[in-house]
């Protein structure tokens, strides 16, 4: 495959040092292509065509800014089959979540701003005689940083807000899966999407992501990421009073209320488990589930977890395909043996050596799920974030009692709460601390709603007006008749 190359002011172009890193396939651990290793310099050239491009951009009419989104929409769903084997090769993702995910949302990501920015409009006030217009402008050149788990959806979502309010991008995807935004600024050169609005700069976190943190020109920083980084992130664009929003790392909470019917959410709480290898950050990996439905639960839910298909993840029928890396895979290895020494038990799954996958690459970050038991709830297995196939059940006696332990970790990005009463659980929802909650469902996203964390799962609100709210400047302009 050719280089993956910087793209800058409508031009792909190598990192200025001319040094380069390997991404990797996981699934089967060879070199797929290499990246520019890029630095602070390389950030500084993409700011300078940002910056030139920036006053033409934001002087195009929205409803020009909201055609380009849908031509993107457009070219991104022609490709859509490409860009599903891309993401499959480059995470280990199996092709069919690739396909059914991160391809389509890619494509709706930019469809809904385009479609929202057609019916969003500013409220007027009016009071005392006069009246208060809200005026929205870009803020100018604005830093996205991204990371591996879904790539061009994650990355997107950033996009498409940030060019409807007429800012220009310097971006920033993570080092490990660079082959889909690469593809997106492919398009964007082949439809003649304005030089220097978009611009994409590869390599490694701490160099060419920090430039982008400090360069003085990058006003905003949206930054997805683990909330170790999402500390440094923060720590470096607080200073510079820059426009930040954090999304950081989760441990999530799917609590199971005595009165769900088990039969029915069986299949969701799986997926909500283990979607992605459990490599998503809204992923539940601590199951709460009420003490007299315990038993039976954990007898169908390890039924169906051992129904989940391991494998190639080029292969239509695998449901878990590799981890992100040899690196990732070990990391979550050494937290199977923390949850043994912590006094679980492995009721499935295991290390690599302990449950082997059959039928893949000898080479590749291969996992089994693995579920627990018999953990406390305050057991680092059970509050650190593992970001991989690893799930503890818990029971609990009462409602009360699972609300305490859905809230005992550092994090506080989502939950889900299965229930036979959907007022039951909604109310259940209002005592959780989290910035997302789902009764009697998981991932289902309308991108009008606010989208984020409290705690260490991060600061701020993306989607919907949120979005629109992150990525522009508000001016109140008061005006009195004469
Ligand atoms: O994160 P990293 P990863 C979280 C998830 C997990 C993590 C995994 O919970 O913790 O992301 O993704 C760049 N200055 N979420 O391992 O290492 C890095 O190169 C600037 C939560 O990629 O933080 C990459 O491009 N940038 C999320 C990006 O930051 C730096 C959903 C993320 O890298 C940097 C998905 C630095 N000093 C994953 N160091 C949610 N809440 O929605 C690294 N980077």
């Amino acid at each position: 495959m050719d280089p993956v190359l910087n793209y800058i002011d409508g031009e792909f172009v190598a990192a200025q040092s001319g040094e380069t890193l390997d991404t990797i396939n996981p699934a089967t651990g060879e070199v797929i292509t290499t990246l520019p290793r890029s630095r602070s310099e390389d950030v500084g050239t993409a700011t300078s065509a940002a910056m030139k491009a920036a006053p033409a951009w934001s002087a195009t009419p929205i409803s020009e800014r909201i055609r380009w989104l849908h031509r993107l929409a457009d070219a991104l769903m022609e490709e859509h089959e490409t860009i599903a084997h891309l993401e499959s090769m480059d995470t280990g993702k199996p092709i069919s979540l690739a396909r059914r995910v991160d391809a389509s949302r890619s494509v709706a990501n930019f469809r809904f701003y385009a479609e929202f920015g057609e019916q969003h409009s500013d409220p007027t006030f009016s009071d005392h005689g006069a009246v208060n217009h809200v005026h929205r402008s870009p803020i100018g050149c604005v830093g996205l940083i991204t990371p591996w788990n879904l790539p061009l959806y994650l990355l997107t979502w950033k996009v498409a807000p940030a060019l409807l309010m007429g800012n220009t991008i310097v971006a920033k995807p993570s080092e490990l899966t660079p082959l889909t935004a690469h593809h997106l600024a492919g398009i964007m050169q082949r439809i003649g999407f304005p030089n220097g609005v978009f611009n994409l700069v590869h390599g490694l976190g701490p160099e060419v992501g920090q430039a982008i943190v400090e360069h003085p020109k990058i006003r905003a920083i949206s930054f997805t990421g683990g909330t170790a980084t999402g500390k440094i992130v923060a720590a470096t664009a607080a200073p510079m009073f820059k426009k930040i929003s954090l999304e950081l790392g989760g441990k999530n909470a799917t609590v199971v209320l005595d009165d769900a019917p088990l039969e029915k959410i069986m299949d969701d709480v799986v997926r909500a488990s283990f979607t992605n290898s459990g490599q998503v950050c809204l992923c539940g990996s601590r199951i709460l589930v009420h003490s007299s439905i315990y038993e039976p639960f954990k007898q169908q839910f390890i039924k169906a977890v051992e129904g989940i298909v391991v494998g190639d993840p080029s292969n239509e029928s695998t449901t878990m395909g590799s981890v992100i890396s040899k690196d990732h895979q070990q990391k979550v290895e050494s937290y199977i043996r923390l949850g043994r020494e912590e006094g679980g038990k492995v009721l499935s799954g295991g290390t690599a050596s302990d449950s082997p996958v059959d039928g893949v690459h000898p080479n590749g970050a291969f996992l089994r799920p693995t579920v627990f038991e018999g953990l406390s709830h305050t057991s680092r297995t059970a509050c650190e974030e593992i970001f991989g196939p690893v799930v503890t059940l818990h029971p609990f006696d009462d409602d009360d009692e699972a609300v305490t332990m859905a809230n005992a970790t550092e994090y506080g990005l989502a939950g889900s709460i299965w229930t036979g009463d959907a007022q039951r659980g909604h109310a259940f929802g209002q005592r959780l601390d989290t910035g997302i909650v789902w009764v009697n469902t998981w991932l289902n996203r309308d991108l009008r709603t606010p989208f984020g964390g409290v705690k260490q799962s991060g600061v701020g609100r993306e989607g919907g007006a949120w979005s629109l709210n992150f990525f522009s400047e508000l001016t109140n302009i008061c005006v009195l008749e004469p």
